[in-house]
């Protein structure tokens, strides 16, 4: 990695005292000049280098209290509730740019700006932007320190509910930071914001800028973030480094960095497999990574809920990390019905996000109870009134580290050889409950052809179907026809080994508009179907789209699932799935030479299934009873 100098720096700038750096002693040269070097442009008043301790929480937490930016939960030891300003509350993908030398590097699903004039913007934003504040150094490590698929980063941020939310997600501190002694190996990333205090002015309690920049230099492997203080805008380790960041060092270096849960299913007869499983943000991957089986003889250990990276072992074989420390999940939906692993989880030692809280000192969403208990204060702190909204915002979030949850894999920070990948979204009509890809390239034509409506983990309108490839259409740091082309490569590095890929949507709805499938722990089923086709003992049968389980194959006892229902979950109706196939086209067209042709063979196989099922008029075959 070449460290390209910080966006240009103000011709009058002062070099900073090595008093103001503080480095702990040890510290790469590197390093050192590097943070010196941001100081130098941003000012702040003071530099605080993160140790991940549980005292330096502690400390955040007074910072926080003080400045009003979060507020006890007393039912909860040690939990607080943050309060965002209501115009901070999701990632803006309009405002997230790849800043790739060539266009064609970010290709057409990025917003690409031109690296040199980046930097000039950049300059000119971060010039001062942290004056009056303390400049945070956070050395982190993705993946266990030192771990054969790990990676190293240091994020500096004028935001202590970052370096909170930091010391959840990663691993903060001293180890890495020396690891990264006599390497250039880390991702450097940037964060303000961009609310510098002037001499005596009084802070709000959740200080942020209007402008955005949420910007990756891919070919120097930089981070810069202005504005937001919000999820994945500035907790840089997340989706700027571990997925656009990563994506591009995966590419360069023979592996995969996906937005996935990971789980192990284990069955009391010894039966294990590992899955791993692709769905846009706010579609299920935290509730599946906690589910438990409501069928008996399972148990599902969770490895990740947000992010996995892959790479091919020794052995030939797909081993997989989740490089996070800690779940950033949705609240909203959460229950002891759908995910009492996740609210077992959130007991203690939890942040939460624009959550509403209770009369009595708890916190409370929709979907935690029927009803809203009296007495609501809303996310926005006001008393609770309908007219204004939900009482906790749609994308409100709690931070919890990883070993919180019941569920959590003993040895989940070892590498796991991968049986199966799942590819999901939300999808109302048109995509069965389940369906198993024919072979590799199928699976990647699958992966490619993801839709989802648009939830409120980002700016947008919720609800609007559109185009997540892989669910990594915000997260894909390079050209996604690369990208399929590299999906593409590995299988066939992969061959034999090849984990078996899967299509599954549980949101398909009824005529009233209510979910076919129960879903939370009853996709339990669906895993054991997926765990018998890898182990070859479960029965499909091909159709059009994939193969879907034979007559009897789906284990449905102790279900009350009438069999017209089931027939919907599986019914593909050849006219609209042709027409979906006119959107695919369009959407591969923008793609250019850089769309592999083995996915234009996939479509133009699926599209010859389809007119033939509807010549002959056929119905679905595999419809299981
Ligand atoms: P990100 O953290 O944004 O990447 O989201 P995620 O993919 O981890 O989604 P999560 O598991 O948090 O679920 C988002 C929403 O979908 C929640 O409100 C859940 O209650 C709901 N959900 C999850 N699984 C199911 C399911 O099987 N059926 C139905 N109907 N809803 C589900
Ligand atoms: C997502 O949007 O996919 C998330 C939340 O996991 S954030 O960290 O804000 O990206
Ligand atoms: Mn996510």
């Amino acid at each position: 990695m070449t460290l390209l100098p910080p966006a240009p720096t103000r011709s009058s700038a002062k070099p900073v005292k090595p008093a103001l750096v503080n480095a702990p002693e040890g510290a790469d040269p590197g390093v050192v000049s590097w943070v010196a070097s941001i100081a130098e442009l941003t000012e702040p008043k003071d530099i605080v280098w993160a140790d991940g301790t549980p005292e330096e929480y502690q400390r955040l937490v007074d910072i926080m209290l003080e400045a009003g930016t979060i507020v006890p939960v007393p039912a909860r030891p040690n939990s607080y509730l943050a309060r965002s300003n209501p115009d901070d509350v999701a990632r803006m993908e309009s405002r997230t740019f790849i800043c790739a030398e060539d266009s064609d590097d970010a290709g057409p699903t990025n917003n690409w700006r031109d690296p040199e004039s980046m930097r000039q913007v950049l300059g000119g934003l971060f010039d001062g932007a942290m004056r009056g504040r303390t400049m945070f150094v956070i050395p982190f490590s993705m993946g266990v320190v030192g771990g054969p698929i790990s990676k190293l980063g240091i994020e500096i941020t004028d935001s202590p509910y970052v370096v909170a939310s930091m010391h959840a997600m990663t691993r903060v501190g001293t180890a890495a930071l020396e690891a990264m002694h006599g390497t250039k190996d880390w991702v450097p990333a940037v964060h303000s914001i961009g609310a510098p205090l002037a001499e005596g002015e009084q802070d709000v309690p959740w200080p942020f800028n209007s402008t955005r920049y949420i910007s990756h230099f891919p070919e120097t492997r930089e981070i810069w973030s202005f504005g937001s203080a919000y999820g994945g805008n500035a907790l840089l380790a997340k989706k700027c480094f571990a997925l656009r960041i990563a994506s591009v060092q995966a590419r360069d270096e023979g592996w995969l960095a996906e937005h996935m849960l990971l789980l192990r299913m284990r069955h009391e007869d010894g039966r294990v497999m590992h899955l791993a499983g692709a769905f846009p943000s706010a579609c299920g991957k935290t509730n599946l990574a906690m589910l438990q089986p409501t069928i008996p003889g399972w148990k599902v250990e969770t490895l990740g809920d947000d992010i996995v990276w892959m790479r091919p072992g020794d052995d030939g074989r797909l081993w997989a990390i989740n490089p996070e420390n800690g779940f950033f999940g949705v609240a909203p939906g959460t229950s002891e019905k759908t995910n009492a692993t996740a609210m077992a989880m959130m007991t203690h030692d939890t942040m939460f996000t624009n959550v509403a809280l209770t009369a009595d000192g708890d916190v409370w969403w929709e979907g935690m109870t029927k009803e809203a208990p009296e007495g609501l204060t809303d996310w926005q702190g006001r008393p609770y009134d309908p007219a204004n909204g939900p009482a906790a915002h749609p994308n409100a979030r709690f931070t919890v580290r990883a070993e919180q949850a019941p569920s959590i894999a003993p040895d989940w920070e070892e590498a796991v050889p991968l049986d199966a990948i799942i590819f999901g979204g939300r999808r109302p009509t048109q995509v069965p409950l389940v369906m198993q890809a024919r072979d590799w390239e199928h699976g990647v034509y699958i992966g490619s052809t993801v839709s989802s409506q648009q939830t409120a983990a980002a700016e947008g309108t919720v609800g609007d179907i559109r185009r997540d490839p892989f669910a990594m259409l915000p997260f894909c740091g390079y050209n996604m026809g690369d990208y399929f082309s590299h999906w593409i490569d590995m299988g066939h590095r992969l061959g034999r080994h090849a984990p078996k890929i899967f299509s599954v949507n549980w949101f398909r709805r009824d005529e009233d508009g209510g979910f076919l499938w129960p879903g939370f722990g009853e996709n339990a089923r669906v895993l054991e179907w997926i765990a018998g086709r890898v182990a070859g003992t479960a029965e499909g049968v091909d159709t059009a789209i994939g193969v879907m389980p034979a007559t009897g194959a789906l284990n449905l006892e102790g279900l009350e699932l009438d069999q017209e229902t089931l027939n919907e979950l599986f019914e593909v109706r050849p006219k609209p799935w042709l027409s979906e196939l006119v959107d695919v086209e369009a959407f591969f067209g923008q793609f250019g030479h850089s769309l592999p042709t083995g996915l234009v063979r996939q479509l133009n196989h699926v599209r010859w299934r389809l007119e033939h099922m509807q010549q002959t008029q056929l119905q679905a075959q595999a419809v299981p009873a």
